[in-house]
């Protein structure tokens, strides 16, 4: 029965009855099992692999169907870690077929000698963590139970098929196949009559091939993928170049890269692109015929911004209309349920020009639902198939299937793994388990496994668990465990960077949603390899943190704790900053300073375009101060946000804040006028102070003349921007006038007082430091002057000030202060509201287009200015003008 196909394979011989006692067991011979083995003997572990397969290969020893062939190009796709295997063995083809990866793996297991280690046709049947001799207990179904310190699963992604979940399999009478589980001698399928269900990469390969032998063959679709050309043949020479030019330098680099090849990160966005160069760049990907170009190298905000995705979609679109000649199938194998790479793109051959012979037809599910199958066939609501074949190319339990599938696996206190995973998977790295001691996974969920180039990823993987054991060998450790804490914070920052990216928008395996019942989550770490394996070498070089170590005769160790707490991007945005070795700022003088600053800013991203940007002058408490207008593209009159941009009373001017008030003015559909307020130390306090009060007054004067809406202004500011704000809301009360109808301070200044706890825990590290806020300080305000309100808003009178929208980051040297502010004015009875933004910086709000994370604190302090001005929180975004560069 195909069911039973899928669900049990042969077990050929019985227990033997003795037990083979080895450091480490391997279960799964492919391409992480194989590098295991041969890591583990060199480090000197006694090992045995076991592997359910009559040969090594994994899940390209099962997947034989016709075109099957991986989708990273093979030159990548290999192992790396020995130079002279890598130029012993030559790729025939850009993208192997199956038959080809098998001789390679065939090949790697003689070099090595590893099959001697291997037990073929051999299933693990259970596996339980013995507390008292503090060794693995496994079963198996043929030959010697095992006993073993360490436990290895490295059983593969994609290696249990789904079962086929549709009434009526058992009735077929005729063939059934499965492509991950394909009859070793190949299948006639001349002259026959054959469904495929399933239109993944399994199903896009194999048609075509299959189209070519049947008599007639029936497609049934339930999810469009999209697909584009692989163009095999010889590897493309740009890319055998750049490898051959210097391998070891390629390997390096592709360790460090976002997916496991070595690509450079795209800086450009789609709207600073025209619709021709966007167009260029599409067809170049196109014809390049590779996924991790076309995922990685369009434009930068691609994979994480809806707009930006959509583009794509189209383009793949109009090359389907272009190939297929029945619109009508031509739009059913249009993808417009999912952003595109949210689901795993497909290679094909001839894929789409298949469905233009006379016998394949395209069955649409998602209009005509599989109502069962019958004896002869399939039927749907509208019509009945009669059929001598189904194939089944409906995917895989994925990434956990194959480690729970395989046997029951027990831990501390008797606790299965199941049952810890029954919400969901929880790792510590995607590689270890709380509550389950020496227990290793090789791309497990958690870690980028899928997303990436998995040859890179099984060999960080097994390098990194490899050289555990052995260090915790030479210490004299015998266990090692992951923490609740590291590993509760591990799912936090997996979920953390999962916003980065547009997967949480499609229901994939990448998720579970392929499976019905199976819980849902995003199941690979998104942030790409080069990420991780800094993580990774980070967890050792703090000394295990997160691992609980143990041994006979050594002390425990457990240097408990979170690997990530900041933000991913403000993580790769601290690091690059850190890599920059930039000059203290304070010791460049002011002017130096600002000369520096300005340089600094050239290289960020250019704010979003807005319906007009305008410069003016308005009158400050001393004379004329320049402002620029952001104005929105609907039709006005607008409410009026007055901004003070940050830089400690010292630096920055009007426009130097210009992405984070694009992004407000299109956010909130309102004007924002950022004044260029005087700076110490030319202009000490109250020079700021007072400026900013009266150039809010002369604003909320002007509002009519400057397309404002009649009514109160509202104010906001950024650091020493939000100080000035928070005192303007002070003066206006105190002086009568202007009417501010709210404020928004994000991350301000509001006292003088430098030993709050964020002070000293984030003084150092964040970029904005303690050094730097003193030297601000010292510029700009006497130390007798400081517990002025008007610089200290802290200690003025808070009640009867406008309601306040206080934005304060977790890694901030100013947190606490601004936690304070807001506390003291809700206690004054003014309404806060407050947003403690976990994992950010100080800049974190300010750095539009680089931390993306920062979106929807920006998006809810819009909100929270929208309601101040009495409007609806939510503002329909205006469509974005692709066609031109920020204006
Ligand atoms: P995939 O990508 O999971 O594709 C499976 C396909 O089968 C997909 O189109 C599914 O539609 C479809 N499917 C699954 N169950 C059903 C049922 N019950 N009825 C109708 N259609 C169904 O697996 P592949 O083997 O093609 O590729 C897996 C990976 O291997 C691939 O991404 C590469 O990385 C290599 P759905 O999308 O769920 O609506």
């Amino acid at each position: 029965m195909p069911d039973a196909a899928v669900a049990a394979r042969s077990s050929e011989t019985t227990n033997s009855g003795t037990t083979q006692q080895v450091d480490v067991a391997v279960v799964g011979a492919g391409f992480a099992g194989l590098y295991l083995l041969h890591r583990l003997r060199k480090a000197g572990f006694s090992a045995v692999v076991i592997e359910d397969a009559g040969d090594v290969g994994g899940t390209w020893y099962w997947n034989r169907y016709p075109g099957a062939r991986c989708d990273i190009q093979t030159m990548d796709y290999s192992y790396t870690f020995d130079p002279e295997l890598d130029r012993e063995w030559t790729w025939s083809e850009k993208y192997a077929t199956q038959p080809e990866i098998l001789r390679y793996f065939g090949f790697v297991a003689d070099r090595y000698d590893l099959r001697r280690d291997i037990r073929f046709n051999t299933r693990v049947k259970a596996a339980n963590w013995d507390d008292t001799s503090e060794r693995w207990q496994l079963t198996t179904d043929n030959g010697a139970d095992v006993s073993c310190r360490y436990y290895i699963m490295a059983t593969g992604c994609l290696s249990t098929p789904k079962p086929p979940e549709i009434d009526g399999v058992k009735d077929f009478k005729g063939e059934i196949y499965f492509t991950g589980r394909w009859p070793h001698d190949g299948v006639n399928l001349a002259g026959k009559r054959v469904a495929v269900i399933g239109t993944g990469s399994s199903g896009i390969q194999s048609i075509p091939l299959i189209a070519e032998q049947a008599a007639h063959l029936t497609v049934f679709q339930r999810t469009a993928s999209f697909a584009l050309p692989a163009h095999n043949g010889p590897a493309p020479d740009d890319r055998k170049t750049y490898f051959e030019a210097d391998r070891a330098a390629y390997r390096e680099q592709a360790r460090w890269s976002l997916a496991g090849v070595p690509y450079p990160q795209e800086m450009a966005v789609s709207w600073q692109l025209s619709d021709a160069e966007r167009r260029e760049r599409f067809e170049k990907a196109w014809a390049a015929g590779d996924l991790v170009h076309i995922l990685t190298q369009l434009w930068a905000d691609q994979a994480a911004d809806v707009d930006g995705n959509a583009l794509i979609g189209k383009l793949i679109h109009e090359k389907i209309r272009a190939v297929v000649k029945d619109p009508d199938t031509a739009a059913a194998l249009s993808p417009n349920d999912h952003p595109f790479g949210s689901k795993r793109p497909c290679l094909d051959t001839n894929y789409y020009a298949t469905y233009n012979r006379p016998n394949v037809t395209l069955v649409n599910l998602r209009q005509e639902p599989i109502k069962a199958i019958t004896a002869s066939g399939i039927v749907t609501d509208k019509r009945s198939v009669d059929l001598d074949v189904i194939v089944f190319a409906t995917g895989f339990d994925a990434m956990t299937g194959a480690i729970m599938a395989v046997h029951p696996i027990t831990g501390r206190a008797s606790k299965s793994l199941s049952s810890v995973w029954a919400q969901g998977p929880q790792t510590y790295l995607g590689l270890t388990v709380a509550g389950f001691p020496n227990l290793f996974m090789i791309t497990g969920p958690g870690s980028p496994s899928v997303l990436s180039n998995m040859a890179v990823s099984i060999e960080q993987h097994v390098d990194w668990v490899v050289d555990r054991l052995a260090a915790l060998r030479d210490a004299g450790f015998t266990t090692m465990e992951a923490t609740e804490t590291a590993q509760a914070g591990w799912a936090q920052h997996m979920a953390d960077c999962s916003m980065l990216t547009l997967h949480r928008l499609a229901n994939t395996w990448y998720t579970g949603a392929n499976v019905p019942g199976k819980a849902q989550a995003l199941m690979p770490y998104t942030s790409g390899v080069g990420p991780y394996r800094g993580i990774c070498n980070e967890v050792v070089s703090r000394g295990m943190l997160g691992f609980r170590l143990t041994g006979p005769n050594v002390a425990e160790q457990c240097n408990d704790g979170e690997v990530v707490r900041l933000q991913p991007d403000v993580r790769l945005v601290l690091g690059m900053l850190a890599e920059m070795n930039l000059p203290q700022i304070e010791s460049l003088g002011s002017q130096g300073a600002r000369d520096f600053l300005a340089e600094f800013n050239k290289g960020r991203p250019a704010g979003r375009p807005v319906g007009e940007v305008g410069d003016g002058v308005l009158h400050g408490a001393d004379g004329l101060l320049p402002y620029r207008l952001y104005r929105p593209a609907t039709p006005g009159p607008h409410p009026i946000v007055v901004y003070f941009h940050g830089g400690g009373w010292v630096l920055g001017d009007e426009q130097s804040d210009d992405p984070f008030c694009r992004d407000m003015c299109r956010r909130t559909d309102m004007i924002f006028v950022s004044v260029g307020y005087r700076h110490a130390p030319e202009h000490r306090f109250p020079a700021a102070a007072e400026d900013g009060y009266a150039a809010t007054r002369w604003i909320a004067e002007h509002a009519a003349e400057l397309g404002g809406k009649a009514g109160p202004v509202l104010v906001a500011g950024w650091s020493a921007g939000g100080n000035i704000a928070a005192v303007t809301c002070q003066l206006a009360r105190e002086r009568g006038g202007p009417e501010i109808g709210g404020q928004l301070l994000v991350c301000p200044v509001t006292d003088s007082t430098f030993d709050r706890a964020s002070y000293v825990d984030n003084g150092t590290n964040y970029f904005v430091t303690r050094g730097l806020m003193f030297w601000f300080w010292d510029l700009y305000c006497s130390p007798a002057d400081r517990t002025d309100p008007r610089v200290s808003p802290l200690r003025g009178k808070l009640a009867g000030l406008p309601p306040a929208f206080v934005t304060t980051c977790e890694f901030d040297p100013l947190r606490d202060e601004g936690i304070a502010y807001a506390e003291a004015m809700a206690a004054s009875g003014v309404a806060v509201e407050q947003l403690k933004a976990r994992g950010h910086f100080h800049s974190s709000f300010t750095m539009v287009d680089v931390v993306i994370t920062g979106v929807g604190g920006r998006i809810k302090m819009a909100e929270a200015l929208r309601r101040f001005a009495g409007l609806p929180p939510e503002v329909k975004l205006p469509p974005q003008k692709l066609d031109a560069a920020a204006s």
